[in-house]
């Protein structure tokens, strides 16, 4: 049996439990088989089998009292998987779903995105089953100090920095940032997506949402295509979907639907970002609330946004969101490229249609890199004690992007499978970690 197959086999085994791991590991480890068998170093050094094993995993207690004086209990999680190539590095997920599976599986491609940016940054994830939605300000707060003051004793700035996710924007990181501050008594950059007046970076609320409509422009520059009169139907509306929104738009495409956990809209005459960003980032509302202000405008209930016709389709959501079924439905209706602005949010026989049927396919690992590496350049200002422009950040996660484009279309290629950006992301964020773990000896 090869060495990856034997490897898959141990991680399904061992981890049977935690079936968004196994998917993830299954999809990075089936398209790495060719290249890691004709290197019989990775095998000789275990190299796939410690990069499937966390170094480190923390779960604690998180105990808060909520507003009617009710203490509450939740569990918090960070996963530091991988620090061969910099310090751990990855957001927080507070979302009622979070389980160790769900931190795993994120951690795990963080290790592979990170790599991608070519920045010096390893993977790791964390978060807790704490739902945001329906809390007050102070219970907020009354979590996320909480949450921190176990965090403060595993993560800093050389070690471990997080960011945000689902569920944890400015404000969470601004409650988090003040309690490390208050319990270290240092003010370093320990975490990314701070506010500007206090160490943030310009562009990083956008970066996500920007870098995976700047990494699709390209692919489709390259294949003679742009967004220019594109109708783009775009999955969620948190912080990846409305700035991919944003750019789409800017590129002269036309996004008409967006959805959340409830249900989505349909907006013929194209989405008005300003109703969508009132309700979401001012008011925290719901989707459903945007028909109110757009006279035709549809909202429908539950899922089914894939069944929008559209040439482009940007899943901006969360994991699993469009299976085989949307996937047919997307191919049937003509689109023509995908980009997963979310993480692992189209399942492993969804991206296989998919692609059998010539759809051009970014993966997450790719797509939504602009995130983090503007996190990396986030934490690059704090250690310079200097802050850059909107304009020259904006143009380094350009470049970024771009250049993550270009290296996993050569890999692809030169694997003989041109096009298949999947390939071409795995294989091109592994060899820079591989290869640094082969140089740092059995650890
Ligand atoms: P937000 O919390 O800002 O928004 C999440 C959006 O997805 C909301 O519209 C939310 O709807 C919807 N959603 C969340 N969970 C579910 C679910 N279980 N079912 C259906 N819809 C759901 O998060 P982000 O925009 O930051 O993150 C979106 C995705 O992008 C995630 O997969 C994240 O891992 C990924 N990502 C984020 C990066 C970042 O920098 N923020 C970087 C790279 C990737 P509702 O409000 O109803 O919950
Ligand atoms: O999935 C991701 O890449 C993020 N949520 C961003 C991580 C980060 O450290 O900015």
């Amino acid at each position: 049996m090869s060495y990856t197959k034997r490897v898959l086999e141990e991680v399904i085994k061992k981890n049977s439990n935690e079936p968004e791991f196994i998917q993830a590991v299954t999809e990075v480890l089936t398209s790495l088989q060719p290249y890691v068998d004709s290197h019989p170093d990775y095998e000789k050094e275990g190299v796939l089998e410690r990069l499937c094993e966390p170094e480190r995993i923390v779960m604690f207690r998180v105990p808060w009292v909520d507003d009617s004086g009710k203490v509450r209990v939740n569990k918090g999680y960070r996963v530091q998987f991988n620090s061969a190539i910099g310090p751990y590095k990855g957001g927080l997920r507070f979302h009622p779903s979070v389980s160790l599976s769900i931190i795993k599986f994120l951690g795990f491609e963080q290790i592979f995105k990170n790599s991608l940016t070519g920045l010096p940054m390893g993977g790791g994830k964390g978060g807790s089953d704490f739902d945001p939605k329906g809390k007050s300000d102070r219970e907020i707060m009354a979590f996320c100090q909480s949450f921190m003051t176990e965090l403060s004793r595993h993560i800093g700035p050389d070690t471990d920095v997080p960011a945000g996710d689902i569920g944890v924007g400015a404000r969470e990181v601004g409650y988090l940032y003040g309690q490390y501050k208050r319990l270290t008594n240092t003010f370093t950059g320990v975490l990314t997506g701070k506010g500007l007046t206090y160490g943030g970076s310009l562009t990083r609320t956008e970066a996500t949402g920007y870098g995976l409509v700047y990494i699709m422009e390209e692919m489709l520059r390259q294949h003679g295509q742009s967004f220019e009169g594109k109708t783009v139907v775009v999955s969620g509306a948190g912080n990846v979907a409305i700035y991919a929104t944003q750019k789409v738009q800017q590129l002269g495409g036309k996004v008409v639907a967006m959805s959340d956990s409830d249900g989505f809209v349909y907006d013929p005459d194209g989405i008005d970002l300003a109703v969508v960003k009132e309700i979401k980032e001012v008011r925290r509302g719901r989707i459903s609330e945007y028909v109110d202000s757009r006279k035709n405008a549809t909202y429908t209930k539950g899922r089914g946004i894939w069944n929008i016709k559209c040439d482009i389709a940007l899943p901006c959501a969360t994991q699993n969101e469009l299976n085989a079924d949307d996937a047919k439905a997307l191919i049937k209706n003509g689109c023509f490229a995908v980009g997963e602005g979310a993480n692992m949010p189209t399942t492993l026989e969804a991206t296989e249609l998919l692609q059998q049927n010539k759809v051009l396919f970014v993966p997450g690992k790719a797509a939504n890199a602009g995130g983090v590496a503007v996190s990396g350049l986030e934490m690059s200002q704090n250690s310079m004690r200097t802050s850059w422009t909107f304009e020259e950040v904006d143009r380094k996660l350009k470049d970024i992007m771009v250049n993550i484009y270009n290296s996993i279309s050569t890999v692809a290629k030169e694997v003989g499978q041109e096009d298949n950006f999947v390939v071409g992301a795995n294989i091109a964020g592994f060899k820079k970690v591989a290869d640094a773990m082969l140089k740092q000896g059995i650890v």
